[in-house]
């Protein structure tokens, strides 16, 4: 099999795992790195023995030598990264949020569009094990024609410890988990028509909202709640599970804490332990994200050979940042948000 390059830029927090899944994806290395900062460079460098680096992504392009780039900086850095891979036709995952605002998203699609370079955006929660089993489910038909969904993730876990910059923000708990929860929403019932959201901030030491309740119309007609809090103190702590319900036309779906599935329908219940697998380098609590960060970087080398459209391709994911620019709408003036128009 060739042997896929890639180079990576942003060696902060959340690239240490992306490093270490590239490492775990047959026919596919990274054999370069950028980073602005020196020490963070160093440190991945080191790490994982890479000898390239860069602190210019600029320069890292010019000089070239590899297949795709795999983009782990934080959300400013993100429309002028991707067009700089749209400008050397360099094949380009991005990291989530996707981008700023919707229009700077729709211009990373098109920019990547108009030079001929797939572009995935790292959405990896539909990839975590629990996800794909609950949809495996739905695809069997367990459950009938699903009408009702509940997609959840409530905890108090500390996540400014390890990202500060998630506590200085206007904008936090949509933009940064709800964004991975409505896009499960729409991989499990499909794409949505309208939502209505409503926001509160809970913890006093940070900006941004902490708790989000979004209710969302699925153009199949199906409605679904997507409820998210960092401000709830359960007796175990779930992180980072997402819990879901599902009511079909003939059973209903349960994924519960513990990673726990249970399906009833007219031939009787059945539970399944649906746990993610703790891969060599991955760590409690985090191994079910660390799980489908390998995961998707594997779906990206397997459609880069194929030339397929990946699962979060940067259109897909417009839809579901789209919901994250409809519920902060919504959340400030009130009302329901019409999708179909903001997709414009
Ligand atoms: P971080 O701040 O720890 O790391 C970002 C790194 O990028 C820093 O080292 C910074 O110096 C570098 N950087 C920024 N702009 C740059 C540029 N123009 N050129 C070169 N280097 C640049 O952030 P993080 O916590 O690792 O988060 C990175 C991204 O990953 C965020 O968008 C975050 O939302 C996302 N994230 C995703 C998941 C997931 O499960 N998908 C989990 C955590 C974080
Ligand atoms: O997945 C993420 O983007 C992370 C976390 C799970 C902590 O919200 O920021």
């Amino acid at each position: 099999m060739q042997e896929l390059r890639g180079a990576l830029i942003g060696c902060g927090f959340f690239a240490v795992n992306q490093m270490h899944a590239w490492n775990d994806v047959e026919g596919a290395g990274i054999v370069a790195i950028c980073d602005r900062d020196p020490e963070r460079l160093a440190i991945v460098g080191d790490q994982f023995g890479i000898a390239r680096r860069y602190t210019d992504a600029a320069q890292m392009f010019a000089d070239g030598g590899f297949d795709f780039v795999d983009i782990a900086t934080t959300v400013q850095s993100h429309r002028a990264l991707v067009e700089l891979a749209a400008q050397h036709k360099v094949p380009a995952i991005c990291q989530k949020p996707f981008a700023r605002t919707l229009s700077d998203a729709k211009a990373m699609v098109a920019a990547c569009r108009a030079a001929g370079i797939p572009l995935m955006v790292h959405e990896n929660f539909r990839w975590q094990t629990p996800i794909q089993a609950v949809r495996k489910a739905l695809d069997a038909g367990a459950i009938g024609e699903p009408f009702w969904g509940r997609f959840s993730f409530r905890s108090g876990y500390d996540v400014f410890s390890g990202q500060p910059y998630l506590a200085e923000g206007e904008r936090f708990i949509i933009e940064d988990l709800g964004i991975h929860t409505l896009d499960i929403a729409r991989y499990i019932l499909g794409d949505v028509k309208s939502l209505t959201a409503r926001t509160r901030r809970v913890n006093p030491d940070i900006k941004g909202e902490d708790v989000a309740t979004i209710l969302l119309d699925h153009e199949a007609g199906a409605t679904s709640i997507v409820d998210v809090s960092y401000a709830t103190k359960l007796g175990t702590e779930p992180f980072p599970e997402t819990l879901i319900e599902l009511d079909g036309t003939k059973g209903t779906i349960r994924l519960s804490q513990g990673y726990r599935l249970e399906i009833s329908n007219a031939a009787g219940t059945t539970i399944t332990d649906v746990s993610p697998k703790l891969l060599s380098w991955a760590s409690r609590p985090w191994h079910n994200i660390q799980e489908s960060v390998f995961a998707i970087q594997k779906h990206w080398a397997e459609r880069l050979r194929d030339g397929g459209e990946p699962s979060t391709s940067g259109a897909d994911n417009l839809k579901t940042f789209a919901l994250v620019e409809a519920a902060y709408e919504s959340a400030a003036s009130g009302r329901p948000v019409d999708i179909g128009a903001l997709l414009k």
